[in-house]
């Protein structure tokens, strides 16, 4: 008999400034998912718990912690390389990954630095699986700086979330896997526009290969 071919996972990657719903998106949809029989995994990126994500944990927490910005930013780069072959593996085994923060948020977050080139920033980011979907969440930037817990970490400041909202519209304009998502309401119906937008890219994507970032 003819054995009949593992359709491959979708990848689904959620961006956003910070405090816009990512991961709270992300977790609720892998558990729709898995309701629903789809195999789903959940990732976040940057990976904490690697030797580079130990690295990039003290370089956000400790806002005193000095590293050169463009070594920062190849760090943050090296933290998803890591970690290519297990979700190349996932994608391959059928899997649907669910990852909170990828390539765009390495982009927008370096990029909305003084001395940081945007060209130079997509470099790093080149070969990498491509997203099959990015769910861009909008909110309100006034909405989200009184949010509790908002200010703990480096970046989390008014000035560099509004730059970082800008690098994120161009990169919105420039990349047609793109979708942008109104987070300003409830957690529910947010879900519901995001479950939908899933399921119908795990469908498309599922008899075609995967594609890597050529920024
Ligand atoms: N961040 C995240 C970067 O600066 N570059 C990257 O490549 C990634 C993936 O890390 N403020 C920043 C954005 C966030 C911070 O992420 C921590 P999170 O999702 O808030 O834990
Ligand atoms: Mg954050």
């Amino acid at each position: 008999a003819i054995m009949g071919r593992i359709k491959r996972g979708a990848l689904i990657v959620f961006e956003g400034v910070d405090r816009s719903g990512k991961s709270t998106q992300c977790k609720k949809l892998v558990e729709s998912l898995k309701k629903q029989n789809v195999k789903a995994h959940f990732m976040a990126f940057p990976d904490r718990t690697t030797s580079t994500g130990k690295l990039i944990d003290e370089y956000l927490r400790n806002k005193d912690c000095k590293v050169n910005d463009h070594a920062m930013h190849l760090l943050f780069s090296a933290n998803r390389w890591e970690n290519v072959d297990k979700m190349k593996a996932f994608l391959n085994d059928g899997i649907t990954l669910i990852v909170d923060r990828y390539s765009y948020s390495g982009i927008a977050y370096s990029a909305a630095k003084k001395n940081m080139e945007i060209d130079w920033c997509k470099q790093p980011e080149n070969g990498l699986p491509k997203p099959d979907k990015v769910l861009f969440l909008m909110v309100n930037q006034e909405e989200i700086m009184l949010r509790p817990d908002f200010g703990n970490e480096r970046y989390e400041n008014r000035e560099i979330q509004k730059k970082v909202f800008e690098v994120y519209q161009q990169l919105f304009k420039e990349n047609d896997n793109f979708e942008s998502i109104d987070s300003a309401r409830s957690i529910e119906d947010v879900q519901v526009e995001v479950l939908k937008k899933t399921l119908e890219t795990i469908k498309s994507v599922e008899n075609l290969p995967l594609s890597t970032l050529d920024f």
